[in-house]
C-alpha cells in the first residue's frame, strides 16, 4: 500500500466561499463581503460601500451555512476522513477587534466540528481564509498595522479554547504567499488605500512596503498562534498554508535558470522559509534592499518566529509556470500565476497550466527543504459542468485530472515524502476566489447556482462522485 494507514482523504472549502449567510447571527462584513461577481477576463470590483442591487455572491454563496449537515452526509457517503474548511473571523469577532467572542458564532462552527465528528471526519480549520474583517481595514488599514497580531491572536485563543479535545489540526494563513503578489494585498491582507470609490479587485495602486510589512505581522501573529494552540492542548498540530506553483526555467540558458530561483525564491519559499525555518532567509535581504522596503521588526520578534514553528506544512497545487528573461516570449493568460506557458502542458479554460509530474516534484522540493510532514491542501480543475438530459453530470476531465495528481503524489510517497493527505478543492461547487465566479465549478457535488443569481442550491452527485468515494475506499490504490 502506497499511501499511510489513516491518510487523511477528504475536501477543501472556505466559508467565505461557500458558506454565504453573511449578515446571520451577529456576524460583521469581512473584506470578501464587499466584493462584486466577475469572469475571467473582467475583474470583480471592490465596493467599501456596499452598492443597493450589486450582486455579492459571497452574500449567500452556495448557502452551506443552514446546509452543512446534507453537505458533510455527502461527503461522509465519500467516505471523507478529513474536512478543511475555515472558520469566517467575523462570525466571531464581527469587527474583528472585539475584546468577546459572538457565542453565536462559536456555537455554528461547534455544530459543523460535531457534525463531522458524528462521522469520523477530523477537522482541519484554516483560521483565516481571505476573510480579514472589513472593520478592521477600516480601523487600521489591517495587516499594514502591528495592532493585527493581538486582534488575530485573540481570535485564534476564542478558538483553540472553545474546540479543545475536537480539533486536532489547524491552518493559520491561506496562501500566505500570496502577500508576494499585487493580488493578494487585498484577497489576502485585507489591505484597502481608497476606503470611498470602487476598484477593480486587479486594480489596486500596490505599495509593497505595505504587503511586506503586513506578511511581517501575519508571521508574527501565525508564530504566536503556533505557540498558543500548543500551550492550550499539546495534542493541536498546526500547519502553514502556501500557494506553491512549480516552477521551471524556460531554457537551460543561465540567465533563465537564475530568473527562476529568483522567481521560486519569492512566491515559492520566502515564506514557507519563515514559517517553517522560523527566520528570515538571507536571500530577501537584497530584495528588500534594492527595492526600497523596510520591515519594521520590533525587539523579541525573532525569538517569536523560531519558537513558532509549524508542525506540518501545506499547500495549493494548481498549476506550474516557466521563467525565462527572453522578453519576446507572452505571458501566460492565467490569472493567477505570472510567467511564461510551458509548451509542453495543456491549460485550462481559465489558462492554469496543468503539471501533474510538477507535484511530484514540489512535494520532493518542499519535503528535502524542510522534513516535516506535509499536506496538499487545494488541488483540482475548475471546469464548466454541463447537466446532461437524464440529469448526470459526466466530468471525465476532472477525473483525469485528479488521477494523474494521485498518481504523482504516490510516486513522491515512494520517493520517500511524508503525505499526511489530501484535500481537493471546492470538494462541493462554490463561488471562486479569483473571479467570483460560479461558473468555474471544482466539485464532486454540484450545486444549482450560476452567475446571474438564479438557482435553488439544490445538490446533485456528478461522476466524479463516485470514483473519488473508491479512490478513498482503497486507500488510493484504484483510481480506475
Ligand atoms: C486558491 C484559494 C481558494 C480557491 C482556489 C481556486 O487560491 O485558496 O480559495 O478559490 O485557489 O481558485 P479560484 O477560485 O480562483 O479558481
Amino acid at each position: 500500500m502506497t499511501f499511510k494507514p489513516g491518510f487523511l482523504w477528504g475536501g477543501a472549502t472556505a466559508a467565505n466561499q461557500c458558506e454565504g449567510a453573511w449578515d446571520v447571527d451577529g456576524k460583521g462584513i469581512s473584506c470578501s463581503d464587499i466584493c462584486t461577481g466577475g469572469k475571467f477576463g473582467q475583474s470583480k470590483m471592490i465596493t467599501p460601500v456596499l452598492q443597493e442591487g450589486t450582486f455579492y455572491p459571497s452574500h449567500e454563496a452556495i448557502d452551506h451555512f443552514h446546509r452543512f449537515r446534507e453537505d458533510i452526509a455527502l461527503f461522509a457517503e465519500m467516505g471523507f476522513k478529513v474536512y478543511r474548511f475555515s472558520i469566517n473571523w467575523t462570525r466571531i469577532f464581527p469587527n474583528g477587534d472585539e475584546s468577546e467572542p459572538n457565542e453565536a458564532g462559536l456555537r455554528h462552527y461547534e455544530e459543523v466540528i460535531d457534525e463531522c465528528l458524528k462521522y469520523g471526519i477530523e477537522p482541519l480549520i484554516t483560521l483565516s481564509h481571505y476573510e480579514v474583517p472589513f472593520g478592521l481595514t477600516k480601523k487600521c488599514n489591517t495587516w499594514t498595522s502591528r495592532e493585527m497580531i493581538d486582534y488575530f491572536v485573540n481570535y485564534c485563543r476564542a478558538v483553540f479554547t472553545r474546540y479543545k479535545g475536537k480539533v486536532k489540526y489547524y491552518l493559520t494563513f491561506n496562501e500566505i504567499n500570496c502577500g508576494t503578489s499585487i493580488m493578494g494585498a487585498f484577497l489576502s491582507q485585507g489591505i484597502l488605500n481608497d476606503l470611498v470609490n470602487p476598484t477593480p479587485f486587479m486594480g489596486q495602486p500596490d505599495l509593497p512596503q505595505q504587503r511586506f510589512q503586513g506578511l511581517h505581522h501575519q508571521f508574527v501573529a501565525s508564530a504566536k498562534a503556533v505557540q498558543l494552540a500548543h500551550e492550550i492542548d499539546p495534542q493541536v498540530k498546526v500547519g502553514n498554508m502556501m500557494i506553491y506553483s512549480a516552477s521551471y526555467p524556460l531554457t537551460c540558458n543561465p540567465d533563465d535558470v537564475l530568473k527562476n530561483q529568483a522567481y521560486n525564491h519569492m512566491k515559492n519559499y520566502f515564506c514557507s522559509d519563515v514559517q517553517c525555518r522560523g527566520y528570515y532567509p538571507a536571500y530577501m535581504d537584497r530584495y528588500f534592499l534594492e527595492s526600497g522596503i523596510q520591515i519594521e521588526k520590533h525587539p523579541g520578534d525573532e525569538e517569536i518566529l523560531r519558537a513558532g514553528k509549524v508542525d506540518f506544512l501545506t499547500f495549493s497545487y494548481y498549476m506550474s509556470s516557466c521563467q525565462t528573461t527572453d522578453t519576446s516570449k507572452q505571458k501566460g493568460s492565467g490569472n493567477i500565476i505570472g510567467g511564461v506557458p510551458n509548451p509542453y502542458l495543456k491549460a485550462s479554460e481559465w489558462g492554469w497550466q496543468i503539471d501533474p509530474k510538477g507535484l511530484r516534484y514540489s512535494l520532493n522540493e518542499l519535503y528535502d527543504r524542510y522534513q516535516i510532514p506535509l499536506m496538499v491542501v487545494e488541488n483540482g480543475l475548475g471546469a464548466k459542468d454541463v447537466i446532461e438530459e437524464d440529469g448526470s453530470i459526466n466530468d471525465d476531465y476532472r477525473i483525469d485530472y485528479l488521477r494523474q495528481h494521485i498518481e504523482q503524489m504516490a510516486e513522491a510517497v515512494k520517493d520517500g515524502v511524508d503525505l499526511m493527505g489530501y484535500t481537493p478543492w471546492g470538494c462541493i461547487d462554490l463561488v471562486s476566489a479569483s473571479t467570483g465566479e460560479y461558473a468555474k465549478r471544482y466539485g464532486f457535488i454540484y450545486v444549482e447556482r450560476y452567475d446571474d443569481g438564479t438557482g435553488d442550491f439544490s445538490r446533485r452527485k456528478k461522476k466524479s462522485f463516485d470514483w473519488y468515494k473508491k479512490v478513498i475506499a482503497t486507500n488510493g490504490e484504484d483510481l480506475s
